[in-house]
């Protein structure tokens, strides 16, 4: 690195001392701490983007939001050129940068990457990354953090996109380096014609008329609310009421959106039995999750739920019967059996891996991370990833859409307006409207809708594909979340020694008991999870891990 690139990077890495005594790492989707602490990391994350620009010669993305998490929290993390996660061998670098105790250990640092990572610097080629951030009130001044990292490398330019949901800045990286438009109208517009397609292939228009076209959205107080609300308005047969837009003064995550849904199963702030018989769904507060929740009509506070692993259900059986359709053509030419796999963590409740398995297809369990369902699902022609939480997406290989772009011509001369090129069509649809780059809650909201009124289905209908075992999960603190190490797709704990020995002795109580422990990658915490045959079972199962954690690691307050 030439003198020049050097004092610039001094000069302004001086402005942003790391905080002392605290040791930051990527984790499962970018760095999260509290806010105040973060200015630092942020600045370096700049850095690190605009390297990942130069080595790649493609735009980035860096997006500064800690979605499910307190408010106070916030976080940054990169999407990498093809919109999806920051590539897991530049982690250990993003580790390094964020810690390195002073400026010039960070320099020799970068210095030493470059020229390993034969990183070049072309004055016609400079960096460009995408900025983004949520509606967190520490954003703004994280950014100017990010974009002073961005400009220590000579010549690198950032574009900020605005407030955005995560999954919108995925895309818009995706997009911009096929050399398409990549502006958050362009993100409406294939919404809105993907979902307007796909309701005007409805098989029996009198389905919609049957099923409730009213759809009220927990927003998280966050900015999917926000976003809800410009689109809501051109969606034909579908009416959008959102509550926790964050407009009526409530504060993000707290007592609403996605994931307070998802671990307490119980009603969001705002919600009530005035909400009975009506679906309802839940973002997250970056809108990268989505579950759905029906209340019941009793006055109780519970819900029932149906979480990422029901979504994952409903899209698996309708893919699966497009493509049933499509493999049926008995004259055509062009027939092709197509890989459908899905993708799940061990969080999956074994009701739907059951399910799935019960439709034929492959599934497979990742470890939590849509970084590594996201890897694990691009195995497929078609992929379904979901994380029970409600992170999830589907992806179609470039080759299988290939051949659906050649299968449809030749349905639209030999079959025009045939049950074998609508379900064509369809796939077609679902591949423009569902996100290829992440899990999308936005997205993920029209498909799920649309299927509904496909199938003729209420929400109760659908939470019938199969009925969830009992589960409970937990959060334990503990003094060094570290000392747990997983595998076998956190199935296992295999640090510390013995852990796992004490686990099996409780599971083996239980019948039909299964559980695990793992250390949180978004907050200093051990997660629990237990299932078993009644909910009863499965809170006692939970609970003796938390006290098993508690005794081996320190045990400082259970949440
Ligand atoms: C992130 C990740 C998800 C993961 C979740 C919880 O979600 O993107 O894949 O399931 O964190 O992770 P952990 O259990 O390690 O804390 P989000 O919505 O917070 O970005």
């Amino acid at each position: 690195m030439d003198d020049e690139r050097r004092s610039l990077l001094l000069k302004f890495s001086t402005l942003f001392p790391p905080p002392p005594g605290v040791k930051l790492s990527y984790g499962t989707a970018g760095f999260r701490a509290d806010a105040s602490i973060l200015q630092s990391t942020v600045y370096r994350v700049g850095i690190l983007a605009a390297l990942r620009s130069l080595k790649t010669k493609s735009v980035i993305g860096l997006m500064i939001t800690a979605s499910h998490n307190k408010v106070s929290d916030n976080g940054v993390k990169i999407a990498d050129p093809s919109g999806g996660m920051l590539s897991q061998d530049w982690e250990p670098f993003a580790d390094q940068l964020a810690n390195a105790p002073d400026p010039e250990t960070l320099v020799s640092l970068i210095s030493e990457f470059v020229k390993k990572e034969k990183i070049t610097f072309d004055r016609a080629h400079p960096a460009e990354i995408l900025l983004g951030r949520d509606t967190r009130p520490s954003g703004e001044s994280l950014l100017e953090a990010a974009k002073k990292g961005i400009s220590s490398i000579v010549g690198a330019v950032s574009y900020d996109m605005g407030i955005l949901t995560t999954p919108q800045m995925h895309w818009m990286v995706r997009a911009r380096n096929k050399g398409l438009k990549a502006t958050e109208s362009e993100y409406f517009e294939q919404l809105l014609s993907s979902f307007g397609c796909l309701m005007d292939l409805i098989p029996n228009k009198s389905n919609i008329n049957e099923i409730e076209d009213r759809l009220i959205v927990d927003g998280a107080n966050g900015v999917g609310g926000e976003k809800l609300e410009v689109i809501k308005k051109n969606l034909n047969g579908l009416v959008i009421e959102v509550l926790n837009s964050g407009k009526e003064g409530g504060v993000l995550n707290e007592g609403v959106g996605a994931d307070f849904v998802q671990k307490e199963k119980v009603v969001p702030h705002g919600f009530g039995s005035n909400h009975a018989g009506i679906r309802c769904a839940s973002l997250d507060g970056d809108a990268d999750r989505l579950v759905y929740f029906a209340v019941p009509p009793n006055n109780s506070s519970k819900i029932d739920l149906v979480d990422g692993d029901k979504i994952l259900s409903l899209f698996a059986l309708f893919i699966k019967e497009q493509l049933s359709i499509l493999e049926g053509d008995a004259k055509g030419k062009n027939n092709y059996r197509a890989r459908l796999g899905a993708v799940q963590t061990a969080y999956a409740n074994g009701a739907s891996t059951a399910y799935l398995r019960s439709l034929g297809l492959e599934v497979v369990l990742a470890p939590t991370g849509v970084k590594y369902l996201h890897e694990k699902a691009a195995q497929y022609d078609i992929g379904i990833y979901f994380e029970a939480n409600g992170h999830g997406t589907i992806l179609f290989s470039e080759h299988f859409l290939c051949w659906l772009e050649s299968k449809s011509q030749e349905l639209s001369s030999s079959s025009e307006g045939s049950e074998l090129q609508k379900a064509a069509l369809r796939l077609s649809a679902v591949s423009k409207l569902i996100n290829q780059a992440v899990g999308d809650a936005l997205s993920g909201l029209l498909l799920v809708e649309a299927i509904l009124r496909h199938m003729g289905w209420s929400i109760h209908q659908w939470n019938a594909l199969y009925e969830d075992l009992p589960s409970r999960q937990l959060k334990v603190k503990v003094v060094d979340r570290t000392a747990v190490v997983t595998a076998n797709a956190e199935t296992v704990a295999v640090k510390p020694p013995g852990i796992q020995e004490a686990i099996n002795v409780e599971i083996a109580k239980y019948p039909h008991g299964r559980s695990f422990i793992r250390p949180s990658g978004t907050e200093d915490v051990i997660r629990v999870y237990a299932e078993a045959s009644t909910q009863e079972a499965a809170d006692s199962l939970a609970n003796s891990l938390a006290e098993i954690v508690d005794r081996f690691l320190g045990f400082r307050s259970s949440q």
